[in-house]
């Protein structure tokens, strides 16, 4: 018997509530340190678009692991950012590799949070890295994209997941987790049972994105519109719960604000210009924490 399902609508005033003040004494440690594992040949610009999201969003400390062929472009399209080469040209492929260490970089676990997904591609190598990556690490983290559909092709690998971990799938990535469903309710239904089967938090994203909770919750947004359905959007969204949870929100309160702020950003945009044209840049403009 599964206790019932608590439906909740987000409301303006109660994401507000979600956010934390900033301490007038604060410094960059205080807002956490993250590490983004994104980006593939052909797919810097998902790390980049992630990496911008993620500065905006608040984090204290960046670092970026990426496939050395965006080496210099994440380093100037981003410089705010740390980088760490991968030892690969074009994917990546090694969180422990002799490069890596021997500049003495820090192991993922020891990071504020570690989001991962945006532009990876699904190479072996990166299977295997995602592989040795999650028995290491104990906090939530955020799964996107890519790293999504390697969870769906290796499914021993979902057990793997650090609880009250994000996963914010798109419906095809979704369904490639679970299954075809035939209406909403058997896709809500699905949702919620994921969540809870796992104990992650689950953003499934869309016109109505629903954040469902290891619980059996499931908060609704309505923020966002159709200007949002372009290329790199999700990546912004990754960039902005991986700073989120670094900051040390909880998992489901960053969910849910993270969402209603992204949403609230491509609504800013789409008020300004219109929807059409928007692009994912515009949509880390426009982020606002107020
Ligand atoms: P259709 O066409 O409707 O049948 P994929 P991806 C569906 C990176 N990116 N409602 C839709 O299916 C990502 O991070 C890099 C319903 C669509 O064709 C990933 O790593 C960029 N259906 C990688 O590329 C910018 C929906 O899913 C299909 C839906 C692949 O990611 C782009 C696509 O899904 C991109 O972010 C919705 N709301 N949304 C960069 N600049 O580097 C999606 N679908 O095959 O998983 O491909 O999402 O593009
Ligand atoms: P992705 O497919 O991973 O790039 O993610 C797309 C992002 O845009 C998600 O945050 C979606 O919720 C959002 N999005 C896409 N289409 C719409 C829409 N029609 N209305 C509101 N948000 C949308
Ligand atoms: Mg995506």
């Amino acid at each position: 018997d599964q206790a019932p399902t608590n439906f909740f609508f987000t409301q303006p005033h109660e994401a507000r509530l979600l956010l934390h003040k900033r301490d007038r004494y604060a410094n960059k440690g205080t807002f956490g340190h993250a590490l983004l594992l994104a980006g593939s040949y052909g797919k810097i610009g998902a790390a980049v678009l992630a990496s911008r999201a993620c500065l905006r969003s608040g984090v204290g400390l960046l670092t970026v692991q990426i496939p050395r062929c965006g080496y210099a472009i994440l380093q100037t399209a981003v410089p705010e950012a740390m980088c760490r080469p991968d030892s690969h040209q074009n994917i990546l492929t090694g969180l422990l590799d002799h490069e890596v260490s021997e500049q003495g970089s820090p192991a993922p676990a020891d990071y504020s949070v570690v989001g991962i997904g945006p532009g990876l591609g699904k190479a072996p190598e990166t299977l295997t890295m995602l592989r040795q990556l999650l028995p290491t690490l104990s906090k939530p983290m955020v799964i996107d994209a890519d790293a999504l559909n390697l969870l769906a092709e290796n499914r021993d690998l979902l057990s793997l997941l650090p609880p009250n971990s994000i996963l914010t799938p798109h419906p095809k990535e979704f369904e490639r987790l679970t299954s075809q469903w035939t209406h909403d309710y058997q896709k809500l239904t699905l949702l919620r049972d994921f969540a809870q089967q796992y104990q992650v938090v689950v953003v499934l994203k869309g016109a109505h994105s629903a954040v469902a909770t290891p619980q059996g919750d499931v908060h609704f947004n309505a923020t966002g519109n159709p200007g949002l359905s372009t290329g790199g959007t999700g990546d912004v969204l990754t960039g902005v719960l991986t700073a989120l949870l670094a900051q040390g929100y909880d998992p489901v309160e960053a969910a849910v604000l993270g969402v209603y702020a992204h949403g609230l950003a491509g609504d800013t945009v789409a008020e300004e210009r219109g929807p059409i044209g928007m692009i994912a840049s515009d949509l880390v403009d426009a982020l606002r924490w107020r």
